[in-house]
This record gives C-alpha cells, structure tokens and sequence, in this order.
C-alpha cells in the first residue's frame, strides 16, 4: 500500500482516501523544490498508486505555501563551472513526466500557492489542475539562464500556441493565477481555503466515474495530440466499441431510462 505511516518528514507523502491518493510534495521549506529524494518517493508512490486498482485517481498537491518551485537550485554547486544539466533530466524530470502521463487514471493538480520551472511541468503532466487565486506560476528558467524542460516546450505549444509559449518564456513571466486559468494552465479558481475541499470533492467524482471510459478518454485525448483526423477518428471508434461492451455502460443506459443517477463499478 502506497500510505506513508507517521512519516511528515518524508519528501512526499501519500494518503490513500476512498478511491484516491492524496500525493503531498512535501518540502515547503524549499516550496517543495525537487531534490533526487523528492524524485525517488514521488516515483515509488505513482508506481504503487498506479498498481493498486483501488485507487482511481490521484491528487497531488503541495505542503505549505508553495506547490512545487522546480529544481532546488541549492543542491547545484554555483562554484563548478561546467553541469551535465541533462543527467539530472534524463535521470529525473523526463521519466517522472513520462511516468504520469502514462498512469491512465486521472490526476489531478491542486496548486496551493507559488509553482516554478518544472513545477509547472509537473502540473501539466496532470490531466486538469485546479489553484488557490493567489498562487502565482513563475517560468522562472530564463532567470536562471536555462531553457524550458519537463515537457514544457510541448505543453505550452499545445496549450497556449508557439507565440505565446515563446512570449511566456522568453519574458520570464509571472503569471496571477487568474492569468493562468485565462491561458487554460488551470481549470478552476478557489479561495485558498477552500481549495482542497474543491479538490479532493473534483478527484473524488473523477475516481467514480466510469474505470474504462475514463481510461479511454484520457488515452484519446493523449494520442490525439500527435494523430492526423483520421487516425483520431478511428482511434475514437475503436474505444467506443470497447466501452459499448462494459457493463458500465449498460448501467448509464439503464439508469439514464430509470432517471436515476448510474452507479458504476467498483
Ligand atoms: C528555493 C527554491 C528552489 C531551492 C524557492 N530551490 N530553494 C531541471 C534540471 C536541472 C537543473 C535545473 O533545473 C531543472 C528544472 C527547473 O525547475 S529550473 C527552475 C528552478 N526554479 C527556479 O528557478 C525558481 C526559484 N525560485 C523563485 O524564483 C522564487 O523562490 C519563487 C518565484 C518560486 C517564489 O518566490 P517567493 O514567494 O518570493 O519566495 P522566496 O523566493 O522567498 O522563497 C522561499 C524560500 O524557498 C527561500 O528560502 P529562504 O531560506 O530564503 O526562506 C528560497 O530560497 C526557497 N526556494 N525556490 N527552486
């Protein structure tokens, strides 16, 4: 089981809740700036949390004010000249935004306050991200002389379009978090505390969704990002054909003709 026991001092924690984990970054010192513990545990709980059919979603979240400031720039030693900045990505970043994309549950960001670099990345690894209204999301890579990474070159492109994207970038910015949710990072705005009420009552209604529909739609939606029409279009016949055979969808047709709200499958 994926739960910590008594363990606040881990760099993250896990709270297995009824058919969800609640994943907390857990660094706020440091706005839960990734170090390579905080990768290792991170990774361990999605493997567990994407093993263990019980838990149907994931909420991930961060401890005190901050949500996730990136890399810790504290553990890189500004006295040596030269870093293979691409060993701590291949070995970290790029299999941790692989590893969520591939969990075909849904994931959930709740962003309780300031997200930077491959924070940001983190978040949009998830398949919708909700955020305290005073959080602020910092590009922040430029300011350090670095590009963009954690997938967020082919997040933003797709997400905003390559002018914006370059534009958010290259001027550092530091977007409000109603400026995010104008540019489509985060689907909904809370107060800050009533975020995670917001958020675990979204992922609790998302674990209960129909398993097979949700899995598919988030799988279509992840193939039609590099599908011509046509590919997208058979790929869309193909998973209906698998849904159309599920006992849930009985169920929704059944209780839809009962007007009764469906109860799907544990
Ligand atoms: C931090 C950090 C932090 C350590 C705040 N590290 N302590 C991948 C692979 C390899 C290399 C490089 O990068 C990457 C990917 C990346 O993510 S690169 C981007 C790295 N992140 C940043 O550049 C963000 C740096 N942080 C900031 O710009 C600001 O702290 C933000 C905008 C996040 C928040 O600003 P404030 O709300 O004003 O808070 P603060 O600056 O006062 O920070 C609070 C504390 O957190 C502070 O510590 P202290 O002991 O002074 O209270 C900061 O030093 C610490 N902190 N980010 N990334």
């Amino acid at each position: 089981m994926a739960k910590n026991n008594n363990t606040d001092d881990r760099p993250v924690l896990c709270d297995i809740k009824k058919g969800y984990a609640l994943v907390t970054l857990n660094r706020p010192e440091r706005l839960n700036a990734f170090n390579s513990d905080m990768h290792h545990e991170l990774r361990n709980i999605l493997t567990e949390v994407d093993n263990n059919d019980g838990i149907r979603a994931v909420l991930i979240t961060g401890a005190g004010r901050g949500f996730c400031a990136g890399q810790d720039l504290r553990d890189i030693d500004p006295t040596v000249c030269q870093h293979d900045l691409s060993e701590p990505i291949i070995e970290f970043y790029n299999p941790l935004i692989m590893q969520l994309k591939n969990i075909k549950k849904p994931k959930i960001a709740a962003i309780n306050g300031v997200v930077a670099g491959a924070g940001i990345g983190l978040a949009l690894a998830c398949d919708m991200a909700v955020s305290a209204n005073n959080a602020k999301f910092a590009m922040a890579f430029g300011k350090i002389g670095l590009v963009p990474d954690s997938g967020l070159t082919w997040f933003l492109v797709r997400l905003v379009g390559v002018t914006k994207a370059k534009a958010l970038m290259l001027s550092n910015a530091v977007l409000t978090a109603e400026e995010a949710k104008d540019y489509g990072f985060v689907w909904h705005l809370c107060e800050p505390e009533e975020l995670m009420s917001y958020a675990e009552s979204l992922t609790k209604s998302l674990a209960f969704r129909a398993r097979l529909a949700t899995q598919l739609t988030i799988d279509a939606f992840e193939k039609a990002q590099n599908n011509t029409l046509i590919e997208q279009l058979n790929i869309e016949a193909m998973f209906q054909r698998e849904a159309g055979y599920s006992t849930d969808f009985k169920e929704g047709i059944v209780a839809f003709l009962e007007k009764r709200p469906p109860v799907f499958h544990k």
